[in-house]
């Protein structure tokens, strides 16, 4: 027979726990999100026309990063804003990108070529340290207060998925299990694909996104 306040009530360590178990409201719903991603279709065009990654891409990994924001995800936020127990950085903005990935992302885009630090108001003249507090914390600023920049640094940072996952940046080239490694690779540091990768993926064709098709490996 169980006892009264067992065993699930001794198993809660603290605010974090109590949350996993409950359902949280999502800050955004499928059709906010929708208007949100029409409303900055300008956006969007610019940084995939800019950066070189199919706007469907980009709709669809917002579409999947908004719409799983819960209504808890800004107190996260705000933990990282104020230090709160050591924390520095969360994923945030719109593309709930951390601050540490998000520079990973603009230094692979810079030794490209194909941007520079004074796009996202960053200082130029040397390669910023995703190991370094100070930066970390510069990255996760632009990315919390810029929604335009936190698209764009999206789109760096799938590029640098496509890259470690593929070996190529070029997106024209990825067929539809490369992009789902892409895919995935922005969500998770594995190797396969995850459901959030074919999610993402079934996506990118729902916006219009094409893949490419290769035979015998070429
Ligand atoms: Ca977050």
């Amino acid at each position: 027979m169980k006892t009264e306040r067992e065993p699930l009530l001794f198993k809660l360590q603290g605010v974090s726990d109590i949350i996993v178990c409950m359902n949280i409201p999502k800050l955004y719903s499928p059709q906010r999100t929708e208007k949100l991603i029409n409303k900055h279709a300008d956006w969007i065009g610019e940084a995939a026309s800019r950066f070189h990654v199919p706007a469907a891409a980009l709709k669809a990994v917002l579409y999947r990063e908004m719409t799983g924001i819960d209504l808890l995800d800004p107190l996260a936020d705000l933990a990282a804003m104020t230090g709160f127990k050591g924390k520095h950085d969360s994923s945030v903005g719109y593309a709930q990108i951390f601050g540490y990935v998000g520079i990973n992302a603009v230094n692979f885009a810079v030794s490209q070529g194909i941007a520079g630090y004074a796009d996202f108001g960053l200082p130029e003249g040397r390669v910023l340290d995703p190991g370094r507090l100070e930066d970390v914390k510069l990255l996760w600023r632009v990315l919390l207060r810029d929604r335009k920049k936190n698209i764009g640094i999206m789109a760096l940072n799938l590029r640098l998925c496509a890259q470690e996952m593929t070996g190529t940046a070029d997106f024209d080239r990825l067929t539809a299990e490369e992009l789902k490694l892409t895919f995935t690779r922005y969500n998770a540091d594995v190797k396969k694909v995850t459901a959030y990768g074919e999610e993402v993926f079934g996506l990118f064709l729902r916006f219009g996104g094409q893949c490419a098709v290769r035979e015998n490996g070429s």
